[in-house]
């Protein structure tokens, strides 16, 4: 970083990112902390390379190297997840899922999603988005009292709205995915099955999660969640889709691919193969179990009354404290959680009635049981005093003596020393 010296403003950013990243304690269920090697290989000379087109089939002279950069990130990504046929080309989760409805639909035709407010995604149907007004939209959600997906409830809307695609997987879901159930779904009224596996793909890649791969037509996913690479998409498929959606990413949406990600991609994919990723993945879970047992041990309320994954969505509608309060308490105490709304939501999507947490992050900074019951009861005590100032400043010392013990990305924190950390 060293080169960054060249413009001290958006060094003093990245810094005072790095050490913001250092002194919170990072519970936002879709992030985490890649690899030195997954940072380093964003930052080379791979972006200065336009490559549109494949391996081997580009519209540009000069691909030979960065051919076989893709190779092996398609290579590792098919290997790791058991899959025909890959394309590491998305930029993002949002684009693989637009990709692969254009893969398996067309304009005007029926996508049934789950619902955004039940733990859905954006690019699941909703009208604020593209898959909202390109299609016509039927959603399912989750039991309001079980918290937990309503399958009888997806094939009577599937039987009654003939969808061309059903579309499972979340944001905001604690439970695991019954992608059988699913599978069978689709089959009965003749639509195909995407599965959206970004929150869950570092689970399913280290075995802790069941794979959708053997029972969707086309996997999507973001590689930075779970699954701990950059910040980008991929798609998996079988070879019956592959040209479809190949075509459907570039030319079909897409430009130039982003090497630099793309090799970056790899690297992860790489580290996501080996055994101690299935021991990351594995505290990941018994970390979130933990957490959800100390919060609920405190009284608070759980969607679904606890968790099978990741994440675990904290219902405060039974309380006089919203999600973004509950959020903004927790941040003064340099905790990082978002607000999110939960099934049955009475606030609006601005304020809500929840906060999604997820122990992805904290697990790759070597956390484990102790400290996630040690957080819920910090959490706990923030919650039941958010605006109490004394409260907010025992915890957020007490969250900088934990988070001392455990150093992130030292180089970089340290290239703009004078930054102040950020305050309660
Ligand atoms: N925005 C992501 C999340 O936080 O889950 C999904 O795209």
């Amino acid at each position: 970083m060293d080169a960054l010296r060249t413009d001290p403003e958006i060094l003093e950013t990245i810094a005072g990112e790095a050490r913001r990243q250092h002194e919170t304690l990072e519970l936002i269920a879709s992030e985490n902390f890649c690899s030195p090697a997954v940072l380093a290989a964003m930052g080379t000379v791979l972006t200065n390379k336009y490559a549109e087109g494949y391996p081997g089939r580009r519209y540009y002279g000069g691909c030979e190297v960065v051919d076989e950069t893709e190779r092996l990130a398609i290579e590792r990504c098919k290997s790791l997840f058991g899959a025909e046929h890959a394309n590491v080309q998305p930029h993002s989760g949002a684009q693989a899922n637009m990709a692969a409805y254009m893969t398996l639909m067309k304009p005007g035709d029926t996508l049934l999603g789950m619902n955004l407010s039940h733990g859905g995604h954006l690019t699941h149907g909703s009208p604020v988005n593209f898959s909202g007004q390109l299609y016509k939209v039927a959603a399912y959600g989750v039991g309001e009292e079980t918290g937990r997906i309503d399958y009888d409830q997806v094939r009577d809307l599937a039987q009654r709205n003939r969808p061309r695609v059903i579309v499972a997987g979340a944001s905001a879901y604690p439970r695991l995915i019954d992608f059988p159930a699913f599978a069978d779904i689709a089959r009965q009224v003749d639509a195909a099955l995407i599965v959206d596996m970004a929150h869950i793909a570092g689970l399913v890649a280290g075995g802790v999660h069941p794979s959708p791969v053997p029972y969707a037509d086309i996997v999507t996913s973001t590689t930075h969640k779970t699954l701990r690479g950059p910040r980008g998409g991929f798609a998996v498929t079988s070879e019956r889709y592959a040209k479809g959606l190949d075509k459907a990413v570039f030319p079909g949406m897409q430009g130039g691919p982003l090497m630099h990600v793309i090799a970056s991609k790899a690297v992860a994919f790489l580290e996501a193969a080996r055994p101690d990723f299935s021991g990351y993945v594995r505290q990941v879970l018994a970390n979130a179990a933990a957490l959800a047992d100390a919060l609920m041990d405190r009284g608070f309320r759980l969607v679904s009354g606890g968790t099978d994954n990741h994440l675990i969505l904290l219902d405060l509608s039974d309380r006089d404290l919203s999600g973004k309060d509950a959020e903004a308490a927790l941040e003064h105490a340099r905790i990082t959680t978002n607000k999110n709304t939960v099934p049955g939501e009475k606030r609006s999507p601005f304020v809500t009635s929840g906060v999604r947490i997820g122990t992805a992050a904290l697990t790759t900074r070597g956390m484990d049981q102790d400290d996630m019951r040690q957080i819920g009861t910090w959490m706990a005590d923030v919650l039941e005093a958010p605006h109490d100032q004394d409260v907010r400043r025992r915890v957020s010392e007490a969250v900088s003596e934990l988070t001392a013990r455990r150093p992130l990305y030292e180089e970089w924190r340290e290239s703009s020393p004078g930054l102040a950390a950020p305050q309660p």
